[in-house]
């Protein structure tokens, strides 16, 4: 007698997402290879949307169009809003010297929420040969602030071993503004073209999927890199980043903490403020300083928000 649970736990596989389509996720599962797989309802009746890199558990579905079912999701050690993605260990922002023109607000509200989210995050600044100054001015702000950072001029050769070495059995993700190049370095550090490039994906079986979502593409010796689509706003408090992810996001700012006359000086104009010092020692860099101060005050201004008004419990509801 064979009951389904037998037949189920005889070909349980464990996997990763690699993608996930209108309902429908493409699964990595180590010997066995790719799988089609749908949540089961019971994920989805309690709210668990799969995201790419979670560690799946595979059943069978009966359905030969989509196989497999997602019977469990494992837990999470982290989780990204955009790009929709779980269990990071590197996010990879990119950015271009020119065309599109460098978005270095974007660029610091990535590492804010990398570093809140307690991702690793490193920076690639692409197109130098469309501006080599103004890639290697990028670079000298970054390094100084404390972040390893890359230049590249259309990625051609051997890509750099230090940032292969770096890559190795981490699952990372590449993100920044559309049309940066991100799709064009992921192919030249997997050593193949299977990233579709340029503004309109013309390649026949990827359509748009690549620009829509995030993809994990496995790397050849171990790891996965996800392709993500690009995007030009980000808002750190829809990812819920709050003063102090703020500051993890500037470490060069944090690291002056104690230098104030004030304990918790937010840098923004109190008195006997150390900010000024640093900015004239060249150990902040004014750019960086001014959007730390933006960000500061977006998101001190949201948490003011949270407190309750005196009045809000006699509102009516309607
Ligand atoms: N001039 C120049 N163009 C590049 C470079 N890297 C990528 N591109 C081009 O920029 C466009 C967008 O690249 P793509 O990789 O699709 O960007 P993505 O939207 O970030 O994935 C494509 O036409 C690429 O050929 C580079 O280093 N220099
Ligand atoms: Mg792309
Ligand atoms: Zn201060």
């Amino acid at each position: 007698m064979t009951d389904r649970a037998d037949v189920v736990g005889d070909l349980a596989l464990e996997g990763v997402i690699l993608r996930g389509i209108g309902g429908k996720y493409l699964v990595s599962c180590a010997s066995e290879g790719l799988r089609f797989a749908k949540p089961r309802g019971i994920l989805r009746n309690e709210g668990h949307s799969p995201l790419p890199g979670d560690r799946v558990t595979l059943g069978l579905s009966g359905d030969p169009d989509v196989p497999c079912t997602i019977d469990a999701i494992g837990a999470r050690r982290n989780q990204l809003v955009r790009p929709a993605m779980a269990n990071l260990d590197l996010l990879v922002i990119v950015v271009s010297a020119a065309a599109p023109e460098p978005d270095l607000p974007l660029v610091d509200k990535l590492l804010c929420i990398a570093a809140a989210s307690g991702i690793d995050a490193v920076l690639c600044i692409g197109k130098g040969d469309l501006g080599q100054e103004r890639s290697d001015e990028i670079a000298r702000i970054y390094r100084a602030a404390g972040f390893p950072t890359w230049t590249f001029a259309f990625p051609s050769g051997t890509p750099p071993q230090d940032l292969l070495d770096l890559l190795k059995d981490k699952t990372v993700a590449f993100a920044g503004q559309s049309g940066v190049g991100k799709s064009t370095l992921l192919n030249h550090l997997l050593g193949s073209d299977r990233m579709a490039t340029g503004d309109v994906s013309a390649r026949i079986g990827r359509g748009r999927h690549t620009t829509r979502h995030a993809e994990l593409f496995p790397l050849p010796n171990g790891g996965f890199l996800a392709d993500t689509p690009g995007f030009s706003q980000l808002e750190l408090s829809d990812a819920g980043i709050d003063a102090q992810g703020v500051l993890e996001g500037f470490p060069e700012i944090a690291a002056i903490e104690g230098e104030c006359r004030f304990t918790g000086c937010r840098h923004i104009g109190e008195k006997d403020c150390a900010i000024d010092a640093r900015l004239a020692d060249g150990a902040v860099d004014p750019g960086r300083l001014e959007r730390y101060r933006a960000f500061r005050r977006a998101v001190d201004l949201i948490h003011s928000y949270d407190r309750p008004a005196p009045s809000s419990g006699a509102r009516s509801r309607r």
